[in-house]
């Protein structure tokens, strides 16, 4: 019996119509915004999102959220550089796996840079998983290990597996156990098929096969929707993202976002130092002699330049 007034968390929305649940419950019922209620500020095109916990009164049938709860943390995007419009992808948040492939499709990048900004930007802390490891040659392996001395030298954990062959599934599953964890990244990288592969037991809309109506041939997720995993803890699926604009960060703000960066830079003899031009600059020192990767470091030049751009 859901009570009539209580605290429930968004699993899942489609246009005005929100899923509830009461947490560690798992009882679903569906409800509707009080037209009145926005988020102070708010320039987001969603008002809420998956893992907003909320007020609500149930009438039996239908349930109306009066309130939503300030968020612990949350992961937004805009949706392209030009647009001023953004996209709360998810909100409190106890972790996040950024899924990459090296092929299959390749994920740039640029685009984990992005993403991992913009985990550090929102205080949301981030775990990259190499999937398709199955289709790993010896250029491919030497590739994952190149992958991991950049992102693990940055200070980020990182975890090579494969939804096909189930290579440290099981350790995946012990991580996701504890809270709300995001599965993200572009598609076809296989964030549904790793659901699957954790709880083969959950209801997902088979991945992987030909659907008519996808040219592609796969099975594309359309929803933001969190899942209940057996042995505990609970996971987010998303659709694929394809551009991943930053949001709202200030041009002297940015290298903080970069672990690695942040943790030289208090060396740097002008405050604040953007890292380019500054004389006496321990970043720059760092790139020099290979404490700092420059592959990361150039993708940092690249988004200074674009955000200043486009402000
Ligand atoms: N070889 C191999 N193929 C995989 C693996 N994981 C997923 N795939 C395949 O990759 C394709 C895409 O998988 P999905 O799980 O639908 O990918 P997704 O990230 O959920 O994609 P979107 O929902 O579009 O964002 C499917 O054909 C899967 O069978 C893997 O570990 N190894
Ligand atoms: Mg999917
Ligand atoms: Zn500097």
């Amino acid at each position: 019996m859901i009570p009539e007034k209580g605290t429930a968390t968004v699993v899942k929305h489609t246009g005005s119509h929100y899923l509830l649940t009461r947490l560690p419950e798992w009882d679903l019922f569906p409800a509707v915004l009080r037209g009145k209620i926005r988020l102070k500020g708010s320039t987001t095109t969603n008002p809420m999102a998956v893992g907003d916990i909320v007020d609500y009164t149930f009438d039996g049938t239908m349930g109306t959220i009066d309130k939503i709860h300030p968020r612990r943390n949350y992961i937004i995007r805009r949706s392209t550089n030009l647009s001023r419009e953004s996209h709360i992808i998810a909100a409190n948040l106890d972790r996040v796996y950024l899924i990459v492939t090296l092929a299959f499709p390749e994920t740039k990048l640029a685009f984990v840079d992005r993403f991992l900004v913009t985990c550090e930007a929102y205080g949301v802390p981030v775990t990259i998983l190499i999937n398709k490891c199955d289709l790993h040659d010896e250029a491919l392996d030497e590739m994952a290990d190149t992958f991991e001395e950049i992102y693990g030298g940055a200070g980020y954990d990182i975890l090579r597996i494969s939804a096909k062959t189930g290579e440290n599934i099981d350790r995946l599953k012990e991580l996701c156990r504890e809270g709300i964890n995001l599965f993200s990244g572009t598609s076809g990288v296989g964030k549904s098929s790793l659901i699957k592969a954790i709880d083969p037991s959950l209801d997902l809309i088979k991945t992987g096969e030909i659907s008519a109506a996808h040219l592609q041939g796969r099975h594309t997720t359309t929803f933001y929707q969190m899942h209940p995993i057996a042995g505990g803890g609970y996971i987010i699926d998303t659709p694929g993202i394809r551009g991943f604009g930053l949001v709202d960060l200030e041009k002297e703000e940015l290298s903080t976002y970069f672990p690695e960066m942040l943790k030289v830079m208090d060396n740097c003899r002008f405050k604040p130092c953007t890292h380019t031009h500054e004389p006496g600059c321990a970043v720059k020192e760092a790139v020099e002699n290979g404490e700092i990767s420059s592959d990361r470091y150039y993708s940092y030049l690249g988004m200074l330049e674009e955000e200043t751009k486009y402000r």
